[in-house]
């Protein structure tokens, strides 16, 4: 593993440390991110996890997740400060610094050394020590892997193991994506020795749905989900006032991509998100059908090849036009 001796002699003695995570950071993202501070903890660094946006309530279990601090919940100058004065800053499972937000120029122009750590494909050049293998499941495998390289693993406790397992047991949707391997698995049982309750993580994760969460899941069923069978692609599209009749939170859309991606015979779909400042786009497919390619190329995204996300500021209606037209260009692709 390149990189790994200037990290062990870089985090040798105690040191002021910011671990910042994507913007509206999901299990992988906050779980590593709040695993390597608690593992950082116990060698006597000073450590902050920042996250630009908050996180989704069904992840206020993991330990260390109150303390996060959330830059645009009135954190502002706390959070760049806290960049400013850092001597490190790992940056944990994003691929472009503008998933920061507003935290981006403040760590671009930090004196700090920066530490990349995370799974996505990138052409961005950012970071002084990166560490970046697409090949892993969840960027929470490749840190488990840093530790083992690091001779750590012995400070790994059950609440760093529940941490890292939360991020990698929703990376690769409980084991059944394509991006889960051997080592994958190898990971994880390392980590259920260490103590994780698999069980449990994966109790609080799924079966932790408020009632409107799955009253919505039917009504969008209903109403706002457009199957294509022609084009192999389902999609939903959410209108704003959805979030408000439904009492939507952060996070409760998440699944729906998904179940759209479960429909027999659907090879692509989309989930198609009108919020008040634009239109966010979660891609999903199975097989060769490369979604983050497409992201790029329509909607200003990226992510992995069977996961994707992007955006619009097109209205909602012109979104799926869009969207409509995408699938109809890739109509080869979709129906090889
Ligand atoms: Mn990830």
């Amino acid at each position: 593993m390149d990189n790994l001796l200037p990290l062990k002699e870089l985090i040798s003695s105690p040191k002021r440390i910011v671990i910042t995570v994507h913007q509206r950071p999901d299990a992988d993202a906050l779980g590593t991110g709040l695993g390597l501070a608690a593992l950082l903890k116990k060698r006597q660094h000073q450590v902050h996890v920042l996250a630009p946006t908050a996180y989704p309530a069904f992840l206020d279990w993991l330990p260390g997740a109150s303390e996060v601090v959330i830059c645009s919940q009135g954190n502002q100058e706390r959070s760049f400060e806290l960049i400013r004065r850092a001597d490190v800053i790992f940056c944990i499972d994003f691929p472009t610094l503008n998933r920061l937000h507003e935290m981006e120029p403040v760590v671009r122009n930090s004196a700090a050394v920066k530490v990349i750590i995370d799974h996505h494909p990138t052409t961005d050049q950012f970071g002084d020590l990166v560490f970046r293998e697409t090949k892993a499941a969840a960027t929470a495998e490749l840190l488990y892997e840093i530790i083992e390289a690091l001779g750590e693993q012995a400070l790994v406790d059950r609440g760093i193991a529940e941490c890292l397992y939360a991020g990698i047991m929703t990376d690769t949707g409980s084991f059944k994506h394509a991006n889960t391997t051997p080592k994958t698995h190898c990971v994880v049982a390392s980590l259920m020795r260490h103590g994780a309750d698999v069980a449990k993580v994966s109790r609080l994760i799924y079966e932790n749905n408020n009632l409107n969460k799955l009253k919505f899941l039917g009504f969008a069923l209903n109403h706002r989900f457009v199957v294509l069978p022609d084009y192999k692609t389902a999609y939903f599209f959410i209108k704003v006032e959805d979030y408000q009749t439904y009492n939507l939170q952060t996070g409760d859309t998440e699944g729906l991509v998904d179940q759209a991606l479960g429909v027999k015979g659907i090879v692509f779909a989309a989930a198609i998100k009108e919020k008040k400042d634009a239109v966010r786009l979660s891609l999903r497919s199975s097989g060769e059908v490369p979604v983050n390619l497409w992201a790029k190329e329509y909607f200003e995204g990226g992510g992995h090849q069977n996961a994707a996300g992007g955006v619009s500021y097109l209205s909602l209606e012109e979104t799926i036009r869009k969207f409509e037209d995408l699938v109809e260009a890739k109509r080869a692709l979709l129906t090889s």
